[in-house]
């Protein structure tokens, strides 16, 4: 058995007849340029070696490959390339074998279907997710999936990203054999020896034929047809369509060539460049310096005070997680209530097939609704979630405060309220903080943490460990009205309503900011949250409101109706019995044209183009101001929420991202324009001034938790 020394992260040893090759690159084995030249010289090694007549490849560590290192796109490309290491790996003459234990994804699936035969054990998980990234396999992933599975079930891995499990896999003709254990090495070996042992040749993938083809061209174009109208705006499902027809129609050889093409066209495209920042800015988020000088406290059991909505799905969240909780409402009927909320979610899995009712049994049986806050003695950590009032909010922190054992963590659901002055009321400011979840609580994936200035560094860590242990995406924000989030959107509604009363129709910004790629636009997303609610805001913010500022009454004037949107089946848009979807409402048009007259103001025509840079010039300001004040940490911060919370589209990679791709002095020099009609409000943010000012952009300021 000789072993080569050396720094390289793959290391290749003689195991008797056969060359073990193992990658070894923390923390997931991605195929970064030194990983590529060590499995190059591995290929070499076996074809010039006389004593190996075979060569297993596995991963170190928890993963057999996780695809090319995101890191390097975007930078110079390095030699060795990976079709080309892989075609040549494929060509020889000795046969190679892949044993995977744990993810084998993209280019990690790509190595594996270049090898001769594969093994899985039952950690593995396969899988093409480059779709993610805005990217398609371009290691041959689209040529050879085709080749092994069928070529619409191939298309549609791609398309979907998933990960198959390893009997999925098997199922799915990815791997030859699935075995048991968690040992690759020692589970490839025996298999490398039983293929030697009966005389098997090596079957390359790139010789097998797609199978039915002409069936599979005609599901391909049906396909094509589907995803256009799904992935609206998405650049690259397209064109994994296009290459998995290549593999159809073509040899491989060209089928490869043309895989290139089309993958340097996604790998060159803002599209992946927003996709690979939001990866890595959903990854940093939890990164936090609470973390390097504190442990979380202990949590098992949760009281959460509420049963509405809300409250209801944070305790699903919670149950979710394994959690026990205590539920606090006033009454026998609000605890009824509170429970009827909860049992819905699990009653709806059921419904679906996604869960069995012994789960939902063993579930509930965590759930302890009570009306007597002297059940919650013993809770680790309370999360309220009672109606947004500061008083109402205030009387509950007395309670928790005379109830709760020393060290529970007291959390508050607010969205906008002064967390300080909440904290204020107790005698331990230090374990109060700020829980932001978002409607429903049990699906949304962000959790603002709102950390509130006498919190105590343990007391933020355990949340972030909440936060993960409800599998949610947290971001740490400062005590400001609205946090991050609902501030910024506070603002850049403004903008809208703005550009209502200048002229543009609800329906047009909506268009445009659809167009843009939100699911919804602003006054789609108030019919469906309930205009009263932002009613609500406006009148709480109307005493505090500077008195030069400009406001825009229409909002006002469809509420005052009782169009609060879907739920009254009338808001800026008609809900008819039965329509899932708005129509436009002549009568809101006319209350727009009347309060527009009342100013005396002009409509002028607006392009989709306008009130996008209007829309997206006031959201950048304001997030600038947020990052200056240190609501913020980081600007990756402020575009996770607004990719988890807001529907702003993934592939732009949030707003500070789209800024930075604009070009900083562009967007500067919109809000200087905007700000020659209302100086106001278009005050350019002082750190924007100075970030182009100095010739830099937002991402410089992204440093590393
Ligand atoms: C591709 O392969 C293109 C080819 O077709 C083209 C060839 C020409 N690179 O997620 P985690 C880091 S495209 C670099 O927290 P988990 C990650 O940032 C690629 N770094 O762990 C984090 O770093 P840090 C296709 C990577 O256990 C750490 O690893 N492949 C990569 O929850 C741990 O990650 C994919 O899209 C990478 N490829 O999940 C797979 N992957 O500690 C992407 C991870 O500094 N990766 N990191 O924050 C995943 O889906 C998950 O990471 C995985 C592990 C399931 C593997």
């Amino acid at each position: 058995m000789s072993e080569q020394a050396s720094a390289s992260p793959v290391h290749i040893r003689l195991d008797g007849e056969v060359l073990v090759v193992t990658i070894d690159n923390p923390p997931v084995n991605a195929l970064r340029q030194a990983v590529r030249a060590g499995l190059q010289e591995a290929v070499e090694q076996l074809e010039q070696d006389a004593a190996s007549r075979a060569m297993l490849i596995v991963g170190q560590g928890k993963a057999f490959i996780a695809g090319a290192d995101i890191r390097e796109f975007g930078k110079p490309p390095m030699a060795p390339f990976l079709p080309e290491v892989l075609n040549r790996m494929e060509a020889g003459g000795k046969l190679v074998v892949a044993a995977i234990h744990g993810p084998a994804l993209g280019g990690g699936l790509e190595v594996a279907m270049a090898t001769h035969y594969r093994l899985a054990l039952p950690g593995a998980k396969l899988g093409l997710p480059e779709v993610n990234l805005g990217l398609l396999p371009g290691a041959g992933g689209t040529q050879r999936s085709p080749r092994l599975m069928g070529a619409l079930p191939a298309a549609e891995l791609m398309l979907s990203g998933k990960h198959l499990s390893a009997k999925a896999a098997l199922a799915a003709g990815l791997v030859d054999k699935l075995v048991e254990g968690d040992d690759p090495v020692a589970a490839g070996l025996a298999y490398v020896r039983e293929l030697l042992a009966s005389g098997t040749q090596p079957r390359r993938t790139c010789d097998l034929e797609v199978a039915d083809k002409a069936a599979a061209l005609a599901a391909l174009d049906q396909l094509a047809q589907d995803t256009a109208k799904k992935t609206r705006g998405l650049f690259s499902p397209a064109k994994i369509i296009e290459c998995v027809k290549a593999a159809v129609q073509m040899p491989f050889a060209e089928g490869v060539k043309r895989e290139r093409e089309l993958f340097l066209e996604c790998l060159n495209s803002p599209q992946r460049a927003g996709l690979v920042h939001a990866f890595f800015a959903e990854r940093e988020t939890a990164k936090i310096p609470e973390a390097r000088a504190a442990a979380p406290r202990h949590f098992a059991k949760l009281a959460i005070i509420g049963g509405g909505t809300m409250g209801a799905g944070i305790t699903v969240a919670a149950l979710d997680a394994g959690l026990s909780v205590v539920m606090i409402e006033r009454d026998a009927e609000s605890i009824a209530r509170g429970r009827k909320n909860v049992e819905k979610v699990y009653d709806g899995l059921i419904a679906k097939g996604r869960m069995t009712a012994e789960a939902k049994a063993a579930t509930m049986a965590r759930y302890q609704p009570s009306t007597s806050y002297d059940d919650i003695k013993d809770v680790d950590l309370v999360i309220e979630a009672v109606f947004e009032d500061i008083e109402v909010k205030k009387a509950v922190f007395k309670e928790l405060d005379r109830v709760c054992k020393s060290g529970a963590v007291l959390a508050t659901n607010t969205s906008y309220l002064d967390i300080d002055a909440i904290a204020a009321v107790t005698s331990r400011p230090q374990d109060v903080i700020g829980l932001h979840f978002f409607s429903p609580a049990n699906i949304m994936k962000l959790l603002e943490i709102v950390v509130p200035a006498k919190v105590a560094p343990d007391v933020v860590v355990t949340a972030f460990e909440l936060a993960k242990r409800m599998k949610k995406v947290p971001v740490r924000a400062g005590v400001c009205d609205g946090f991050i989030g609902n501030r910024i959107l506070s603002v850049y509604r403004e903008a809208a309503n703005y550009m209502l009363e200048d002229g543009a129709s609800p329906y047009e910004i909506d268009a445009a900011v659809r167009e843009f790629g939100y699911p919804m636009g602003p006054f789609q997303v108030s019919d469906l949250a309930g205009g009263d609610i932002g009613w609500a805001t406006r009148k709480r913010k109307a005493a505090t409101r500077d008195p030069r500022a400009r406001y825009v009454e229409i909002a006002d004037r469809i509420a005052e109706r009782g169009w609060y949107g879907q739920k009254t089946g009338r808001g800026w848009y008609l809900y008819p019995e039965g329509a899932r979807t708005g129509q436009q409402d002549p009568e809101v048009l006319a209350i727009v044209d009347a309060e527009r007259t009342k100013k005396g103001i002009t409509p002028r025509a607006f392009t989709h183009e306008e009130i996008m840079r209007r829309y997206m010039a006031a959201m950048v300001n304001e997030c600038a101001k947020v990052l200056e004040e240190g609501i913020a940490l980081r600007p990756l911060d402020i575009d996770v929420t607004f990719l988890f919370g807001y529907g702003f589209p993934r592939w732009r990679g949030g707003p500070m991202q789209w800024a930075d791709m604009q070009g900083l002095p562009k967007v500067l020099a919109d809000i200087e324009a905007f700000a020659k009609e209302d100086a106001l409000f278009w005050q350019p943010a002082p750190l924007l001034k100075k970030l182009v000012a100095e010739g830099r952009n937002f991402a410089s300021l992204n440093q590393r938790g």
